[in-house]
């Protein structure tokens, strides 16, 4: 079951947790704009070891203030295992909420209070741009397409009742991840916001979504690919079947 409500999100301790991937340019952009939104926040950036240097650029922060932490893993491992790693980080380091975040500003630091603040009432606070009041800048019809599509497709397939299944923008109270079984989870790619809100709400989290403006990156490269989407389609379908089936769902290879 979900735990107690803390009514004053404000009252616990808040880990940031932002994963990268070449993307210099907009962390040291993004760092000081968290920051200012949410002082009394730490920021961790998981950073799979960029060619760019994203990491040195992580590193002179850190040096200037304490609030600011690193975790570079050795290889890009996929986003999925990026941000477990963040999540894993924020529980085993006695954080109330875990706030994941892109750094590619289509995130938006001016949306943080708010995802923050659905603490109040949830156990998962989604940054959505499919409730009234959210939206998305600057995406092709192809793009509108695929990501509706594979909204319904993961609704449909895990009963999920979420507007936006797949943002990766969102607040998580670190006691109930406590009660996910993280070696389980099937998808190590892009489907993992897709199951991490199922086991979410598997194990009774409540969800709730606040508008926020999506804006599509201007600096840097999509990590997307046709592989990636394919292995997501995979993933859902498969943690579907499971959930049809209601057996356990195996460790992801
Ligand atoms: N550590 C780590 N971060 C990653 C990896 N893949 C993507 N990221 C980061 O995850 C965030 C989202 O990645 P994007 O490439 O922007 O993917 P997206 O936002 O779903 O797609 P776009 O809308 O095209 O930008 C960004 O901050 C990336 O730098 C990865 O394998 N490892
Ligand atoms: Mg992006």
């Amino acid at each position: 079951m979900s735990s107690t409500l803390k009514p004053d999100p404000n009252s616990g301790r808040t880990l940031v947790t932002i994963c990268t991937y070449n993307e210099r340019e907009n962390i040291a952009n993004l760092i000081p704009q968290v920051l200012a939104a949410l002082p009394d926040a730490d920021v961790l950036v998981v950073d799979d070891n960029s060619p760019d240097g994203t990491a040195q650029v992580v590193r002179d922060f850190a040096q200037r203030d304490p609030r600011v932490l690193l975790l570079l893993r050795m290889k890009k491992e996929g986003l999925g295992a990026a941000t477990l790693a963040g999540l894993r980080w924020a529980v085993d380091h006695g954080y109330d909420f875990a706030l994941n975040m892109d750094a590619d500003f289509s995130h938006h630091p001016r949306h943080l209070a708010a995802v923050r603040a659905c603490m109040a009432v949830a156990d998962v606070g989604v940054g959505s741009r499919y409730v009234p009041g959210g939206a998305i800048v600057g995406w092709s019809p192809k793009r509108h397409f695929m990501s509706q599509g594979i909204n319904i497709y993961s609704q449909v397939l895990l009963a999920l009742r979420t507007q936006d299944c797949s943002g990766a923008f969102r607040c998580y109270r670190t006691s109930t991840l406590k009660q996910i079984d993280f070696d389980r989870f099937r998808s190590r790619g892009y489907a993992f916001q897709e199951e991490m809100l199922y086991r979410c709400v598997r194990v009774g989290g409540r969800i709730a979504e606040t508008p926020i403006v999506f804006e599509d990156r201007i600096v840097g490269q999509s990590k997307i690919n046709v592989k990636e989407m394919v292995r997501a389609l995979r993933d859902l379908f498969l943690l579907g079947l499971d959930r049809i089936r209601d057996t356990p769902v195996r460790v992801a290879t």
